[in-house]
């Protein structure tokens, strides 16, 4: 009988892991959308808004059930706040063709229920493809240029778990050597899209703590060589966290640590040279030494990521 009710425990905890629903905490789980929100109340356009999102593992969220866009309002409906804050971008946008308006998971809008604001939409001197909330539930067309608030989605529809980095990014890899975790991009990007990649995914463009450290990335550049990567750029130096942060020379970690400080500053021979000036950004070459390069030509890059942040919560889920 004893061994009949272990099995029973057993039986209930395991069906428990199996529904348990894991993701970043800076997101909180709603039952009534049944997936996790956040609410950015930083105005960004709606490229970055859609990108950050989904870098971050989810969506842009958009209305597209009356649940969803009563959770949306409950984050737009703050008095006293600047006019813009009266909104949030959703996920609406007819950014490929005019007109041609869509969920970023490409819900037709005719699926999507519709209340506009008044005199909304008017497509403005026909530059406005972008759909915004208000504080009321409507909706109306706006530059997707212009800058507002934005709330991002992530459905439990498919069961969220993340790895031993603490993300639902399977390529992020925890190295033992150094206890941190790394990707390799070989999508290349300028510095500041590098950044705000590694920003969004919970991570940060990597810093070498240690000439082990300095190993790991090499031998992580080598499994990825040249013919592997797209596109026309130098793919023998990838992009890492280090900056003169206006200051020519005067090299230091993006958290702000000079090289000495931050633990590794051998640079390849004859860098840094800021090669036909404006090389300001910090990079590595294959040989796991450093080298200043351009900030605005695009370089692979490499993201590190703290395995404890940002931390992993469980989503309260009623069994049914
Ligand atoms: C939003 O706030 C206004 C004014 O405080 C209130 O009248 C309205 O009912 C609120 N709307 C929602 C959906 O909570
Ligand atoms: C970096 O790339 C982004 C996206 O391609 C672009 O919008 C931005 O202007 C670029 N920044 C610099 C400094 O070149
Ligand atoms: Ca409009
Ligand atoms: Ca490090
Ligand atoms: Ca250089």
């Amino acid at each position: 009988m004893k061994s009949l009710l272990k099995y029973f425990v057993l039986l209930f905890c395991l069906h428990f892991i199996e529904g348990a629903q894991l993701f970043r905490c800076d997101y909180t789980y709603n039952k009534q959308v049944k997936g996790w929100l956040k609410h950015i109340i930083i105005p960004a356009n709606w490229y970055d808004a859609r990108l950050r999102c989904a870098l971050e593992g989810a969506v842009l969220a958009s209305p597209t059930s009356i649940k969803m866009k009563n959770a949306m309002v409950g984050f737009v409906n703050v008095s006293g706040n600047e006019e813009s804050f009266y909104e949030v971008f959703t996920g609406i946008h007819a950014t490929f063709a005019p007109g041609a308006y869509m969920t970023v998971e490409g819900k037709p809008l005719s699926k999507i229920p519709q209340v506009w604001a008044p005199n909304e939409p008017d497509n403005k001197e026909d530059k406005e493809s972008c759909l915004t909330l208000n504080s009321n539930g409507e909706l109306a067309d706006v530059s997707c240029s212009t800058t507002r608030p934005y709330v991002c989605y992530r459905s439990a529809d498919s069961i969220t778990r993340t790895n031993d980095c603490g993300t639902v990014d399977p390529e992020y890899r925890l190295d033992t050597r150094t206890n941190s975790c790394y990707k390799f991009h070989t999508v290349a990007k300028n510095f500041t899209r590098a950044f705000f990649t590694c920003y969004a995914e919970g991570g940060y463009l990597a810093i070498i703590n240690s000439e082990t450290e300095a190993t790991v990335l090499r031998e992580l550049f080598a499994r990825y060589p040249g013919g592997h990567m797209q596109g026309n750029f130098w793919k023998d130096v990838a992009f890492i966290g280090f900056h003169d942060w206006g200051e020519r020379w005067d090299f230091r970690s993006i958290h702000g640590k000079t090289l000495t400080e931050t633990g590794y500053g051998t640079f390849s021979g004859g860098e840094p040279n800021n090669f036909s000036p404006g090389e300001q950004c910090g990079a590595i070459y294959r040989s796991g030494k450093l080298d200043d390069l351009w900030c605005d030509r695009p370089a692979a890059f490499i993201c590190e990521k703290d395995p404890d942040y940002p931390d992993v919560c469980r989503a309260e889920v009623d069994e049914q």
